[in-house]
C-alpha cells in the first residue's frame, strides 16, 4: 500500500553524510566528550545506541514482574513497602531510559510495540520465576549486583543523555541491592528453613545473574564497536570476573555458597577462576523459550491494553490544555 500523503519522513531514516559532522562527531570521541541529541552522529552509532537503551529499558520495566509477584506477599507491612518502592524505582528507570531512547528519534509506541510484539529483546534474567520469598533477596543481591556492576561504567557512556540516566538508576540501584543482601542475611541467620531456602534461591540465580554480561568476549559481536565509540568502556567477560570477584567475600558474610565447584581464587591473576556457564540455556531464554518468558510477554501486553483509557485520557487533557493555551494567546 502507498504511504498517505500525510505521513512524515521518519526521524530514524538515513541522513545524509556529513563531512563536517563526522568531523566532529570523531573528535568528540577521540576526546572521551559526550555526543548530543542535537550533534551530527553516525547511523550506525543512533541503531546502537537505540538497540540497547531501549533493551535496557524494556528490561527495567518487564524486570518489575517477578518481583511485583511478591508485593502482596511480602512477610510484613514495612517489606511490602520497600519492595513497592523498589518496584516503583524499576519503572522511573524504564522511564528515563525511554526518554533517553527518544531523543535518538525513535518514538515511545514504537519501542513498546517491539516489546510486547516479541520482537524486541529485553534482560534474560526475568524469564526466570520467583516462587519464593528469598527470591527478592537474591534479585536485590545478585540481579541488582550484577546490573549495578554493568552500569556504572555506562554512567560514562559517550551519549550525554544516557549517561545521565544512568547516574541517577545506579545510585537507586545500589540501594536495591542493599535490600537483597539484607534480605538474604536475615533469612540466613534465621531458622534452619529460612536458610535453606536462601540457600536453595541463591543456587536458582547465581548463573542466570552471571549471563546477565552477556555471551563471552568471543561470542559478542556488538562489543568491539560500542567499546570504540565508548559506549561500552569493559567487554562482557570484564565485567562478569568483576562481578564474581565482587560476590565471594559478600556470600561469605551471608554464609551462604555460591553453587560453583570451579569457583576457586588464582594468585596468579588475582581473579576467582569460574566454572563455564550454560550458553545452551542462555540462548535458549533469548529465543523466547526461557521459563516465564510467555508469562512475563502476556502480562505486559495485557497490561498495555488495560492501561490505553489512562494514555487516552492523558492526551485528552493535554489537548485541552493545549487549546485553552492557545485561547489565552489569542486574546
Ligand atoms: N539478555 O554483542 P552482545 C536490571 C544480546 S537492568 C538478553 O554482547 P551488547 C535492573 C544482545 O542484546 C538489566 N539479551 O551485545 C533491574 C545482542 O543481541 P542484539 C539490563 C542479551 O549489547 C534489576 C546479543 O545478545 N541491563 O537488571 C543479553 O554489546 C532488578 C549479543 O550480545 C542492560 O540492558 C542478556 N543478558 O552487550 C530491574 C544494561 N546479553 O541486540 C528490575 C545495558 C546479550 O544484537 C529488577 N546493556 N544479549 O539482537 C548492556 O550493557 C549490553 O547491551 C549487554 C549486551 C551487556 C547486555
Amino acid at each position: 500500500m502507498a504511504p498517505a500523503a500525510t505521513s512524515k519522513p521518519s526521524k530514524t531514516a538515513e541522513l545524509p553524510e556529513d563531512p563536517a559532522g563526522r568531523a566532529r562527531f570523531d573528535e568528540l570521541i577521540a576526546a572521551d566528550q559526550r555526543v548530543e541529541p542535537t550533534d551530527w552522529m553516525p547511523e550506525a552509532y543512533r541503531k546502537t545506541l537505540v538497540r540497547q537503551v531501549s533493551q535496557h529499558a524494556h528490561s527495567e520495566i518487564i524486570g518489575m514482574q517477578p518481583e511485583g509477584n511478591w508485593i502482596t506477599r511480602a512477610p510484613s507491612l514495612k517489606r511490602k513497602a520497600i519492595l513497592m518502592a523498589k518496584v516503583q524505582d524499576e519503572a522511573g528507570h524504564g522511564l528515563y531510559l525511554y526518554s533517553a531512547a527518544q531523543t535518538l528519534g525513535t518514538p515511545r509506541e514504537q519501542m513498546t510495540e517491539d516489546l510486547i510484539s516479541g520482537k524486541a529483546k529485553y534482560s534474560s534474567i526475568f524469564n526466570y520465576p520467583t516462587p519464593t520469598w528469598a527470591d527478592m533477596g537474591s534479585i536485590g543481591w545478585l540481579v541488582d549486583g550484577a546490573a549495578i556492576c554493568n552500569q556504572v561504567p555506562l554512567c560514562r557512556a559517550s551519549y550525554g543523555p544516557y549517561a545521565r540516566a544512568m547516574v541517577r538508576v545506579c545510585k537507586e540501584e545500589s540501594f536495591h541491592q542493599r535490600q537483597g543482601f539484607e534480605i538474604l542475611l536475615h533469612l540466613s541467620r534465621g531458622t534452619k528453613e529460612q536458610r535453606e531456602m536462601a540457600q536453595e534461591s541463591v543456587n536458582r540465580w547465581y548463573a542466570p545473574a552471571l549471563m546477565m554480561f552477556g555471551p563471552p568476549d568471543g561470542d559478542s559481536p556488538n562489543s568491539a564497536q560500542s567499546m570504540a565509540w565508548n559506549i561500552k568502556r569493559f567487554s562482557n567477560d570484564e565485567l562478569r570476573q568483576r562481578f564474581v570477584d565482587m560476590l565471594v567475600p559478600q556470600a561469605e558474610v551471608l554464609g551462604l555458597t555460591l553453587p560453583d565447584p570451579d569457583l576457586k581464587w588464582n594468585e596468579e591473576r588475582g581473579h576467582y577462576d569460574f566454572g563455564d556457564l550454560d550458553w545452551d540455556e542462555f540462548y535458549e531464554v533469548l529465543k523466547g523459550r526461557g521459563p516465564a518468558n510467555a508469562i512475563r510477554l502476556e502480562r505486559r501486553r495485557t497490561a498495555h491494553e488495560e492501561g490505553a483509557w489512562v494514555r487516552e485520557a492523558a492526551a485528552a487533557y493535554a489537548e485541552r490544555r493545549r487549546v485553552a493555551a492557545e485561547k489565552v494567546k489569542a486574546a
